[in-house]
């Protein structure tokens, strides 16, 4: 028999190429070395730290499987491994390199003119420059397709209204892709805006209860006027932003298997070192089945990951695939960080125990990219009562979101393909 490895049952190393290992291992010694210490102080004081997008664009993990434009042409698992290794940190560092990587220079590269791709992408890629997606709007959350932001026509351009809420990146962005129902066809498009337009602002969001590493804003158009070169001039219809979505969401299921995965390392360290009843808490039966449990997960989630980006790589993915593991990871690993964390005990309320942070910025990854709901109702044991506004509290919001959650998105996507019957209206 070949030696068993816990911390990679399934052996994922002997599946990747020497380039992934080395991109991973890259990422992985920038994020440990350079994030891990700044995530506590970014969490606490909600700040953005204008330094990490530069030094992440030197380390060519900015936009890595573009070819050409200064980006590194990398395969799709590469981009997973990427996401993994900073979301092990924390899912807003990892928010903020996805929107910039899959919803910014992928639509410019995809939907580009060679001139909107040369003016952007190399600061994209270098993290010179900072982009945000704006897709959500107040009134149109799940249900894009009810968009109220307009595009006009004009003499010598387009003028958009309307107002985008939610958005990642927003309140620090350079550039926005601005996805807008355009009055002279009824079909969305997308535009590429800059922050000094007149009319355009982007106020932040404060005082989030998750993701507090990652600024998230609106985006106020107010009869915003750009010239026909804003204009990404291959998006027509829903498709396009949904395209984006596809990168982005395969990105996010590889990620929250880090973050699980750093609960699983920490709650696993901590069980061998407390004592309680005279015996390491590690050695008691029930606290070595949360471990199990969520390690058999991980491994899990990261083949089901690791098939669909082969599937990407050699064009052969359906947009269903990335639903199916989009939406189970971030169940499974929002469900088994929260079970983990008991292992904590009274420590868990603790920040710079990190479990609790991950906890809560796992209920966000459920919601955005398409909401699901946790996947489990034994998520529901030992409520804590509702006392206010801090995390700990969030978390039991979370608990108890997770035990009657019928909403999702991404059922329903997987839903229609089974059954042929689509179940959205
Ligand atoms: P539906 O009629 O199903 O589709 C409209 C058109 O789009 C096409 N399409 C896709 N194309 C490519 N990839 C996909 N995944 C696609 N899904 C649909 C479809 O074929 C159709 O094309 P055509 O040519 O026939 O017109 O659209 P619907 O209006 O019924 O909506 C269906 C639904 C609910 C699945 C969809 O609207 C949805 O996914 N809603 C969730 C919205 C969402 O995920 N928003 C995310 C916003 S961005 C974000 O959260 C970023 S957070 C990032 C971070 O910080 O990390
Ligand atoms: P709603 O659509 O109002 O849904 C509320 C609940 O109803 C959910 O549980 C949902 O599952 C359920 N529901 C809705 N329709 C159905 C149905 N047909 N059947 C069953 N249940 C249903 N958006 C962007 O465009 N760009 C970004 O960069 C971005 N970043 C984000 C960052 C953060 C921190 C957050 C919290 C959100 C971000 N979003 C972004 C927005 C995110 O994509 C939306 O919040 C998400 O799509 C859900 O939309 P909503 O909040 O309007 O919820």
């Amino acid at each position: 028999f070949a030696k068993f490895n816990w911390e990679d049952p399934l052996n994922l190393e002997s599946q990747l190429t020497d380039e992934e290992i080395a991109i991973r291992d890259t990422a992985r010694q920038y994020c440990q070395e350079n994030l891990l210490p700044r995530v506590l102080k970014g969490w606490r004081t909600e700040e953005f730290d204008h330094d990490i997008l530069p030094e992440m664009g030197k380390l060519g993990l900015l936009g890595p499987t573009i070819q050409g434009y200064g980006c590194a042409g990398t395969s799709n698992v590469a981009y997973g491994l990427i996401a993994r290794e900073i979301e092990r940190v924390d899912s807003g560092y990892r928010s903020t390199a996805s929107v910039q990587s899959s919803l910014v220079m992928h639509p410019i590269n995809e939907f580009g003119t060679e001139a909107q791709k040369e003016k952007y992408l190399p600061r994209l890629a270098k993290g010179e420059i900072v982009g945000a997606f704006g897709l959500t709007e107040p009134n149109h959350g799940s249900d894009p397709a009810g968009m109220e932001t307009t595009a006009e026509e004009v003499d010598g351009g387009f003028i958009l209204n309307g107002s985008k809420t939610w958005i990642s990146n927003a309140p620090v962005a350079d550039v926005f892709i601005v996805w807008a129902n355009c009055k002279w066809d009824n079909k969305v498009r997308g535009f590429i805006l800059d922050k000094s337009l007149k009319g355009l602002s982007a106020p932040a969001i404060k005082n989030k209860v998750a993701l507090r590493v990652s600024l998230t804003g609106s985006i106020f158009m107010d009869s915003v006027r750009v010239s026909h070169d804003a204009l990404l001039p291959q998006t027509k219809g829903l498709g396009s932003p949904f395209s984006c979505l596809n990168s982005a969401r395969y990105g996010i299921s590889w990620g929250v298997m880090g973050a699980l995965e750093d609960c699983v390392e920490r709650t696993r360290a901590y069980a061998l070192e407390r004592h309680q009843f005279k015996r390491p808490l590690a050695s008691f039966q029930l606290v070595q089945k949360k471990l199990v449990d969520a390690q058999t997960e991980i491994a899990l989630g990261l083949q089901a990951s690791l098939q669909v980006g082969r599937l990407k790589d050699a064009g052969k993915v359906a947009p269903e695939m990335i639903s199916m593991v989009k939406r189970n990871n971030c169940g499974k690993a929002l469900q088994q960080a929260r079970i983990v964390l008991d292992i904590l005990g009274g420590n868990a309320c603790a920040d710079e125990y990190y479990v609790g942070r991950h906890v809560a910025n796992l209920q966000v990854t459920n919601t955005y990219e398409g909401s699901s709901g946790c996947l489990k109702s034994e998520c529901t044991t030992d409520l804590p009562p509702y006392t206010g506004t801090n995390v700990r509290s969030f978390l039991i919001i979370v608990i108890i979101q997770c035990s009657h959650s019928i909403q999702d998105i991404h059922a329903l996507i997987l839903g229609k393909a089974m059954t042929g019957i689509q179940a959205f209206y």
